[in-house]
């Protein structure tokens, strides 16, 4: 067993509704737990609405091939639309870290490229996992983020 990290962003619909929708899927009934739910401006330029984002840790037996399928899975019942890169969307789910595995490949890199860049995966990666992120990796994260509170309460 070992600790894997997601990133779980939604602003289009009902964004809760969306998030809890990939916890289910994504923990797939192995014990996780979860960050505070963030109002985050959107990264990356195109004008949209705020995304609502969190993180989750798992204590999963899963390969990185099935936590990516199961991340695609949970996207696919979300009713996720590919049209616009970074464009809105239902549900994104990103796999950021899947214990000390190190990759590259075509469908998925571990730790997630983008990871330190953006302060929506930061802040709530560190509230559930000081060790995984120093003070200078959080202070160099771009983005606005509101904590809301935790997602059952905002449901
Ligand atoms: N996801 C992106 C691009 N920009 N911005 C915010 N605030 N939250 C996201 O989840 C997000 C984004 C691409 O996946
Ligand atoms: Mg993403
Ligand atoms: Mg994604």
């Amino acid at each position: 067993m070992r600790r894997a990290h997601f990133s779980l962003g939604s602003n289009l619909g009902d964004r809760g509704a969306h998030l809890a929708l990939g916890v289910a899927v994504v923990s797939s009934g192995e014990p996780y737990r979860l960050s505070r739910v963030y109002e985050t401006e959107p990264v990356g330029g195109v004008a949209q609405d705020d995304f609502w984002n969190l993180v989750m840790e798992l204590t999963t037996a899963a390969s990185p091939e099935e936590l990516l399928e199961r991340a695609r899975e949970a996207e696919a019942r979300a009713r996720r639309v590919r049209d616009q890169r970074w464009g809105p969307r239902t549900l994104d789910v990103d796999v950021l870290l899947v214990g000390d595995e190190r990759r590259a490949s075509a469908g998925l890199t571990v730790p997630h490229p983008r990871l330190y860049e953006r302060a929506f995966v930061l802040v709530p990666l560190r509230e559930l996992a000081p060790d995984l992120v120093s003070d200078e990796q959080l202070a160099r994260g771009v983005g606005r983020v509101v904590a809301l509170g935790t997602l059952e309460s905002l449901r």
